[in-house]
């Protein structure tokens, strides 16, 4: 028997596409079925998660922003990203082909610690993770690295350099994290897509390396 796709397609039912972002070949041609894989992207507060969700997404990424006010003054703390007016509440979705038949979904997580209790639902099924970096406040990815540690997950770290921070090398970085030798650490610049998208292949092979099968 056909599958339902090709089903559907002999009484004229559309393919299944997205009426937003460009059509992509896996969409159309019910033969391929493409490889489906879920991201992580997590980091300390306003790293630049929801800026790199944003930067390589494909579609109109889902987010969930809510404005920053001065009720939340002392907690979040704002020196480092002063510009920053907005922070994700739930998450940021998008979604990524790479190759034509590999699909990424790319989940960012809520930065703010009284939202954390979300990670364990945001990384189920997920192959790997990006832990995003900022060198002038390195602690803050400290509860990522230990979180993907914990529960075995592969990750990558990436290091976003902001105006005016101090330009470090990524092997400085691993050192200052005690990053061991098989995981990448690299520099990023998160609103740039093409240095986002090397990421997120390096994190593809890594977690391909981690979990063969
Ligand atoms: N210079 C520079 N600025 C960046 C970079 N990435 C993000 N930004 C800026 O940093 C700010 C924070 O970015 P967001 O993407 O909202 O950070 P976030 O990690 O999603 O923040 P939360 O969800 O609140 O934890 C924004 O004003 C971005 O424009 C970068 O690579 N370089
Ligand atoms: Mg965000």
């Amino acid at each position: 028997m056909d599958s339902v796709v090709s089903d559907a397609a002999a009484f004229g039912v559309p393919p299944l596409v997205d009426t937003d972002g460009p059509v992509q070949p896996w969409q159309t041609d019910p033969t391929r079925a493409p490889v489906a894989t879920k991201i992580v992207v997590a980091g300390g507060f306003g790293v630049g998660k929801t800026t790199l969700v944003t930067a390589v997404s494909e579609i109109t990424p889902l987010q969930t922003e809510a404005l920053m006010t001065e009720a939340s003054e002392e907690t979040d703390d704002l020196t480092a990203t002063p510009g920053k007016l907005t922070t994700t509440v739930a998450m940021d979705f998008g979604r990524l082909t790479l190759d034509d038949d590999l699909v990424l979904y790319l989940f960012g997580t809520p930065g703010q610690q009284r939202f954390w209790f979300m990670w364990d639902d945001l990384v189920r099924g997920a192959i790997g993770a990006v832990v995003l970096a900022d060198t002038r406040r390195l602690k803050d990815c400290w509860p990522a690295l230990d979180y993907f540690e914990s529960c075995g997950l592969p990750y990558v770290v990436a290091v976003n350099h902001f105006d005016g921070s101090e330009v470090f090398e990524a092997e400085d970085v691993r050192e200052a994290l005690t990053i061991p030798a098989h995981i990448p650490v690299m520099i990023m610049d998160a609103r740039r897509r093409i240095s986002a998208i090397e990421t997120l292949l390096s994190l593809v092979g890594h977690a391909l390396d981690e979990t063969p099968e």
